[in-house]
């Protein structure tokens, strides 16, 4: 006869089985407990106990339900307190404590917690490489390169030598269509970003869409380094441009059209834009504005390298768009074309001289051009280093400043005149090597009316000591008290790798985003100013 203690066990026992997903499986061991990135088809033995034949095996971020770039190709039962998972660690997987949870046939399921995690492969190259954690001004919102459901990158290649981004109406809701360039597969990736917290709006209807907005993807015969989103035919959606400065001598451009229909975006493929005369430097920056005011953009492209000779002469071109593809209305020629000046490293326009027209601004490696409007055909001269330029309204005022960089980046307070001294200049940290400036965007993005300055540095070693440079971004976001004296961050990569900082793009305010291209590692980090 039953005790009453056994038929109150029983019960317990009866009552378990009827609770269908339970945790009645207890995951407890792996061997190996790591592995590095880049690692394919590692048999990893899960030790707990409860395990049936047809169980299966998930590694996930530990805490959340992120599978961080781990793939389990299989799972083997081998008894019931022990599995065999067959995993592979993408070259991207996060550098992180995973979670193993085991789930059989019948649905119950069991986790054990931090049990496995992913190395650096070149960990014993990377002694006393310990990246800065974020400031606590920035959360970082998401990454545009994730890990598909086979376990690898979606966008293969070097995602991330150049981003840019554009505020459009979708389906009545705000978007930010946000094309970024990988090197490697000549590949131009189009996003679709929601503003407000930075994910990714690619495959869902947008708004009031009931059709799916697709992910864009298109290839071009460059790499495309650089580009401008402008409205060429001016139809209100934005077309993009993309140019290379060692490439074949054409830049490329994409017409952009909604469906009527059905409100979806897609866009033409690449369009050559060619120089009137041969120019095999063509392509180094690119600008975009409405300069004779009928509603369609005109498109600057500049062809400066330094140390160019023979057909790479320094010169900047004048584009107009006739409704199928561009004609160049002006060369500018280098003003100093036996110093190898590099004049047109870059280019922007904007009114900065407070006349209402807009001027053409023209970076070399030591002094910076300034055309006014509309005739660009004289110009003031600032004895500044101009790889970089731009203009915003960055120290506050009626009139935008002239931004240009050079280390430092100088600001020019505008309206800008001829023989102005920087009112103010900003520069990276004293004594951390590298390279500190790869692109230069301005927008504000902390929300107080102000174009902050964010700086590409791909080649820096942080304020670390990380071999090659892991890359980092220079943030100076404005103080509205004290404009002149903008709070520097820097902002490293959240884990070890090259290339963070190749290129930078803001969001247009009142939205708070930046975006982090890192070519090396072929990833786009999306940041917001808290
Ligand atoms: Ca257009
Ligand atoms: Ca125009
Ligand atoms: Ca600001």
């Amino acid at each position: 006869m039953l005790s009453r203690w056994a038929v109150l066990l029983l019960w317990f026992v009866a009552a378990a089985s009827l609770w269908p997903l339970a945790a009645q499986i207890q995951v407890t061991t792996a061997n190996p407990n790591s592995a590095a990135q880049g690692t394919i088809n590692l048999d990893v033995a899960i030790g707990g106990n409860g395990f049936k034949h047809g169980a299966n095996s998930k590694f996930v971020l530990t805490g959340t339900t992120n599978p961080g770039g781990i793939a389990v190709n299989s799972t083997a039962f081998v008894n019931s307190s022990q599995l065999t998972a067959n995993i592979t660690v993408a070259s991207t997987a996060n550098i992180a404590s995973f979670d193993i949870q085991v789930q059989n046939a019948d649905g119950r399921t069991g986790k054990g917690t931090g049990l496995f995690s992913v190395t650096n492969p070149n960990s014993s190259n990377n002694q006393g490489c310990i990246l800065q954690p974020l400031p606590s001004a920035f959360s970082q919102l998401n990454t545009l390169n994730y890990i598909n459901s086979t376990g690898v990158p979606q966008y293969p290649g070097t995602l991330g030598i150049s981003v840019r981004t554009r505020l459009l109406k979708l389906g009545g809701k705000d978007v930010l269509v946000t094309p970024a360039g990988s090197a490697s597969t000549r590949l131009l990736e189009i996003f679709f970003i929601d503003p407000a917290t930075g994910l990714a709006l690619d495959g869902t209807p947008i708004g009031t869409n009931s059709q799916s907005q697709p992910h864009i993807t298109k290839s071009v015969p460059i790499p495309p380094a650089h580009i401008v989103i402008a409205d060429f035919n001016g139809d209100g959606v934005p077309d993009i441009a993309v140019s290379f400065a060692y490439g074949n001598g054409t830049a490329y451009f994409f017409l952009g059209a909604l469906d009527s229909v059905t409100g979806v975006l897609s866009y033409s493929d690449a369009i050559p834009i060619n120089p009137p005369t041969a120019n095999a430097s063509f392509g180094s920056g690119l600008a975009a504005a409405d300069l004779d005011g009928d509603g369609r953009d005109e498109l600057v492209v500049a062809a400066g390298v330094v140390n160019s000779g023979g057909s790479g002469k320094n010169q900047v071109f004048l584009f107009k768009f006739n409704g199928s593809t561009f004609t160049a209305f002006q060369t500018l020629n280098d003003p100093a074309p036996k110093t190898k000046s590099g004049f047109g490293l870059s280019v922007a326009l904007a009114d900065v001289t407070g006349t209402s027209d807009l001027d053409l601004i023209v970076g070399a490696t030591n002094s910076v051009y300034l055309y006014p409007g509309p005739s660009f055909t004289s110009s003031l001269v600032f004895p500044t280093a101009g790889s970089r330029v731009g203009a915003a309204s960055v120290d506050g005022g009626s009139f935008l400043d002239l931004v240009t960089a050079g280390n430092p980046a100088a600001i020019y307070s505008g309206p800008v005149s001829s023989g102005e001294t920087p009112a103010f200049t900003v520069g990276p940290i004293a004594g951390v090597p590298g390279i500190w400036l790869n692109d230069l965007v301005l927008g504000d993005i902390n929300g107080d009316g102000l174009a902050d300055i964010v700086v590409g540095a791909p080649n820096n070693a942080g304020g670390s000591n990380c071999p090659g440079g892991g890359g980092s971004v220079y943030v100076f976001l404005t103080n509205a008290l004290t404009p002149s004296q903008p709070t520097r961050y820097m902002l490293e990569p959240p884990r070890i790798g090259a290339g963070f900082g190749e290129a930078v793009a803001v969001s247009p305010a009142p939205y708070r985003l930046i975006f982090v291209g890192e070519n090396v590692m072929g990833q786009v980090w999306v940041y917001k100013v808290n």
